[in-house]
């Protein structure tokens, strides 16, 4: 029980939301709309969690101990009220007082917009990792973009998708805090003038506003901020510009979430929102060092900054421009602590994810960064050279930060940053000996794994109330706290009762599911049915298209041959995906699965065994849904190609079964779990590897010697769709004959054959509960509880806040 709040008892609580509820809209609680009461609860809460939050800062201005700001061009936070009640844990008083009043707290947590603000794995790792860094209690803190506009709202539209701004702020954001008095102003284009020292003289100025939203621990009074800089205008209005044209092209810098990079405008843009929160992060957090330590000599000592993937690479020139240009720092003194202070997490081998920027484009744009990015690559030259002799010139070219007129942005962090990490055990493996291997013979220790995370108390305690309720009945209440606890559920692996009480709870939760997909989408799937999930970003690599395929197989097996269906578990497969705006071919295969979709579900032979849906505008609040419905957890990447995945534990934690390629931390999990607890299939990374270097990939041979392949592939251009034109999916077709990077047909077989296990698993209700139990009671270890604490100890040197 809160003492002296309104949140002390359900009597205080509800007179306090009547109260507010006329001050601020002139209507009665009982009169009042779902929005009105979504922005009353909203800000009781934050004035309940305000007392906190005001502490933990003070703690922090107080404390001579080290803060970590993970920078991050993504945060995909979701929603935040649920969250809060629970962390608050004032859930219950707000439940019951909500009942009384004839309302459902859940329609006003389902009124708060879901905030966009990344795409996919990596955004949402960010979100994960600032509630455990709350809830554990370390001085941590999210830096990124306050994005006007959040990743576009999907809309399925002739079974393609389509793209609506996600206006997110329209009715403005109830947690967020305006701190105007922190705002910096950030500089960009101009010159640099020397006389005896360099002075960089910019043309222009964009003023960067902080706002902070609050991330609140799990019961422990403790609250982190992630901060969002808005761009405004400065009052150093630049003097070459008209002012309509400089508020016009400011207001993009926090505009849109990753805008269209394909052109030479959106490429300047995007540097320049990394530069604008690499700098405005920076910067402040500078000025308070400086305020409160007299110096920045001794930064390293109390800060670390965290450069989630490349994109806020331009923390270390920045930080580095400010040791030297604005503290008369030399330069050895401003590397040892800049390389001290900062720290790079890769998230990917896919090429096209690591940046490299034209020296032509930033130049202009950042003409002091790009001094300073040239003396570190020229000293890291010179390095090399006494280093390595001169006929290893192709060596050190691969190693060089600049090379043909590109800034290779991981090559920059690398050198310059005190630790590189992994997110997954192969992944990291993949780092040193593949894609960074260079570097890795010439840093090793720089080199570290931690393998990601997710928050169980989102991702299980609120999604899977349920769930989370047998848990404590079994083994106590402990693995809220300490999720490892959840390996106590083994001792129960063959009790049966438990089995069926997860079949209950599965149960209800695909029926929840079931309900709001036929509301949205019309299509009814049948809660007994097997739900068999994919629920990621699309992309080919992670080969939503070989799970197409082998629904086609179904397809047909199911309609032509009766014996099939006998044996045939039935089965909902639900697809839940974004395609980048530019990515043509991510857009057909949403199109190719929308169209098999309807093709299925509107043929009375086949759709009581089989429906498949592909859900519209998958986000994270959808996710928290979908997860805990989950029977089967589809993983099928190219191996060696995810670096590691976080829906894979999400849905593990929530007892769905892994299909899975040797991939990313799907490796950990099968480690974890066993051979008999999920369904391995296809090539490793090894073999791969081994094919491409080869080149010995001819998708067209199999075609060929493969009956059922050939015969699959034809059905994608042989009019089997009345519905759309014969060529529609050609494409689909010659990539998955000629030029597949991704070697759709060569896991094809095993990819079926692991699902013919999984059908037959499924028969078995015991062998299928005792894999749920397994699945569930070795997930803790992907609590990002666990995955924070590996980078406090071992990258961060972060000790947890004690009062
Ligand atoms: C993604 C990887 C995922 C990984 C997340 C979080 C990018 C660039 N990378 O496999 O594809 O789980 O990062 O680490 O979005």
């Amino acid at each position: 029980m809160k003492k002296n709040t309104v949140f002390s008892s359900v009597t205080t609580f509800s007179k306090a939301m009547q109260e507010r509820m006329q001050a601020t809209y002139l209507v009665s609680l009982e009169a009042s709309s779902l929005r009105q009461r979504y922005h009353v609860l909203g800000t009781l809460v934050k004035e309940e969690l305000a007392q906190s939050w005001m502490k933990s800062n003070q703690a922090l201005a107080k404390s001579t101990g080290r803060e970590v700001h993970y920078f991050s061009m993504e945060f995909l936070i979701g929603r935040m009220i649920t969250n809060n009640l629970i962390n608050l844990g004032i859930r219950d008083i707000v439940e019951a007082a909500f009942q009384q009043a004839g309302f459902h707290l859940n329609e006003v947590q389902e009124f708060e917009t879901d905030p966009g603000l990344g795409t996919g794995g990596l955004g949402r790792l960010a979100a994960c990792y600032l509630d455990s860094l709350a809830s554990l209690k370390y001085f941590g803190f999210g830096q990124s973009i306050r994005y006007r506009y959040g990743l576009f709202k999907q809309k399925i539209k002739n079974g393609y998708q389509e793209e609506r701004p996600d206006n997110w702020l329209s009715d403005g954001y109830v947690w967020e805090i305006r701190k105007e008095e922190e705002s910096e102003d950030i500089p960009y284009f101009g010159y640099v003038e020397y006389d005896g020292k360099m002075t960089y003289k910019p043309a222009e100025f964009i003023k960067a506003v902080p706002y902070d939203v609050p991330i609140v621990g799990a019961n422990n009074q403790f609250v982190g901020s992630l901060r969002l800089w808005n761009a405004e205008p400065s009052r150093k209005y630049p003097k070459n510009k008209s002012p309509f044209d400089y508020e016009f092209d400011l207001q993009k810098i926090s505009g849109f979430l990753y805008p269209d990079d394909t052109t030479e405008d959106g490429k300047r843009l995007r540097l320049m929102q990394q530069y604008f929160f690499s700098s405005a992060g920076v910067k402040s957090v500078c000025r308070k060092h400086k305020a409160k330590y007299g110096t920045l000599s001794n930064l390293h000592e109390h800060v670390l900054f965290h450069i989630n993937d490349t994109h806020p690479t331009l923390v270390i020139p920045e930080l580095m421009r400010i040791l030297l240009d604005e503290e008369h720092m030399e330069w050895d003194e401003a590397w040892a602590i800049t390389n001290q202070t900062t720290a790079y997490t890769n998230h990917t081998i896919m090429a096209e994810a690591l940046e490299k920027w034209p020296v032509y484009l930033l130049q202009p744009i950042l003409p002091r960064i790009y001094q300073l990015i040239e003396e570190i690559n020229r000293r890291f030259m010179n390095q090399l050279i006494e280093r390595y002799s001169y006929d290893q010139f192709d060596l050190i070219s691969r190693l060089a930060i600049i090379h043909q007129g590109s800034i290779r942005m991981a090559n920059l962090c690398i050198v310059a940053s005190k630790s590189v990490n992994g997110v997954a055990k192969l992944h990291t493996e993949i780092l040193k000996h593949v894609e960074m291997k260079d570097f890795y013979q010439l840093y090793p220790d720089k080199f570290q794994n931690v393998t990601n995370g997710i928050t169980h108390r989102r991702w299980l305690i609120h999604s899977n109330r349920e769930l989370s309720a047998i848990l404590d009945e079994m083994i106590g209440t402990s693995w809220r706290t300490n999720p490892s606890h959840l390996e106590r559920l083994l001792a129960y692996q063959d009790d049966t009762a438990l089995h069926e009480k997860l079949f209950a709870m599965k149960h209800q939760k695909k029926l929840a599911l079931a309900n709001r997909i036929e509301k949205e989408q019309g299509v009814s799937l049948n809660p007994d049915s097997m739900f068999d999930i994919q629920v990621k970003r699309l992309h080919e690599y992670k080969r939503q298209l070989m799970n197409a395929l082998h629904i086609l197989d179904l397809y047909d097996s199911l309609k032509h041959n009766p014996e099939f269906r006998k044996t045939y578990v039935p089965h909902s497969f639900i697809f839940g995906a974004k395609a980048a705006s530019g990515y043509y071919f991510a857009k057909k295969i949403i199109k190719l699965i929308n169209t098999i979709a309807d093709k299925v579900n509107n043929d009375p032979d086949v759709s009581p065994y089989l429906k498949v849906v592909f859900v519209e505008n998958y986000n994270v609040s959808y996710a928290e849904m979908i997860m805990p419905a989950a029977d089967l957890s589809e993983q099928i990447s190219t191996a060696s190609k995810e670096a590691s995945g976080t829906g894979n534990m999400k849905l593990m934690m929530n007892g769905a079964i892994t299909i899975g390629t040797e991939d990313g931390a799907n490796v950990e999990i099968h480690e974890l779990v066993g051979d008999e607890n999920i369904f391995i299939f296809g090539l490793n990374a090894e073999q791969v590897n081994q094919i491409y270097q080869e080149k010995s990939y001819r998708p067209k041979a199999l075609y060929d010697q493969s009956p059922r392949i050939h015969f699959l592939l034809d059905l994608l251009v042989n009019g089997f769709f009345e519905q759309v034109d014969k060529n529609e999916f050609r494409e689909i077709y010659e990539r998955l004959l000629y030029e597949d990077h991704y070697l759709v047909l060569r896991d094809y077989d095993a990819y079926k054959a692991a699902h013919d296990v999984a059908n037959l698993a499924y028969h078995d209700k015991h062998r299928w509960g005792k894999m749920m139990v397994v699945n569930i009671a070795k997930s803790g270890i992907f609590s990002s509880d666990r995955s924070i604490q590996d980078y406090a100890e071992r990258i961060w040197n972060l000790k947890p806040y004690h009062d």
